[in-house]
């Protein structure tokens, strides 16, 4: 289902859809019982004329109910949607085998940073491109995510990830593409004047895709030293 949301290309998004349109529906619900509530109290008991008005507690059983429903209905949201937080957020929540990158945001731009032949981060191989983040499909992908300056927030719609970006701090962020395409990383957090040119892709490849733009950069970048 994709109603109001972009395509969802990643392992966890149908998850995340599934909890959003959920509690869409029940605020929903809740949005029309109230309003209309609101609209039918406010004529049935309009002030007229020769009708007095009167003092009243109210009704203890009314206020038990209207309490309790929508108080286990938090609850059980908030258990159903704890379970995808820490598969998608929680701790190590990254699988082991994820394939690692650097994202380092700055104003007003975004630099991947890949770790060369060796698959590590911070040794001398490593290469940066600018506004582009390319991975493979199908295979876990953990983000060193970090800041120069100001906050800033990693967010690409299609893969349904969001991260605020921390000064002085490397989060990690994980995500495994489903399908190839070219999808647009948007900076979510208001950094500067040029918050809204902060935009850049991230290209999914297929693994024989992958290797071939990798090997390429990995030449262009060891030709350029
Ligand atoms: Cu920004």
């Amino acid at each position: 289902m994709n109603w109001l949301l972009p395509p969802g290309n990643s392992t966890f998004a149908g998850d995340i859809d599934f909890i959003y349109y959920v509690i869409l529906v029940i605020t929903g619900i809740a949005f029309v019982i109230v309003e209309f509530g609101l609209l039918w109290f406010v004529i049935r008991y309009r002030r007229r004329p020769g009708r007095k008005a009167y003092y009243t507690h109210g009704s203890m059983k009314a206020e038990v109910i209207w309490t309790a429903i929508p108080a286990v209905t938090v609850v059980v949201i908030g258990v159903m949607s704890g379970g995808v937080w820490n598969q998608v957020k929680g701790r190590n929540a990254a699988p082991a085998d994820a394939m690692v990158f650097g994202l380092t945001a700055k104003q007003f731009e975004w630099n991947a940073t890949y770790t060369g032949a060796d698959g590590r981060l911070g040794t001398a191989d490593d290469f940066v491109v600018r506004n582009q983040l390319h991975v493979p499909v199908d295979q876990p992908v953990l983000i060193k995510l970090a800041t120069e300056d100001v906050i800033h927030s990693f967010f690409v719609p299609n893969l349904r990830v969001k991260q605020d970006a921390l000064p002085g701090k490397t989060i990690d962020v994980w995500f495994e593409a489903t399908e190839p395409g070219e999808f647009e990383i948007a900076c979510a957090e208001l950094c500067g004047l040029g918050h809204y040119r902060m935009r850049a892709f991230v290209t999914v490849h297929t693994a024989d895709d992958f290797a071939r733009w990798m090997a390429e950069q990995t030449a262009a970048a060891a030709a350029g030293e």
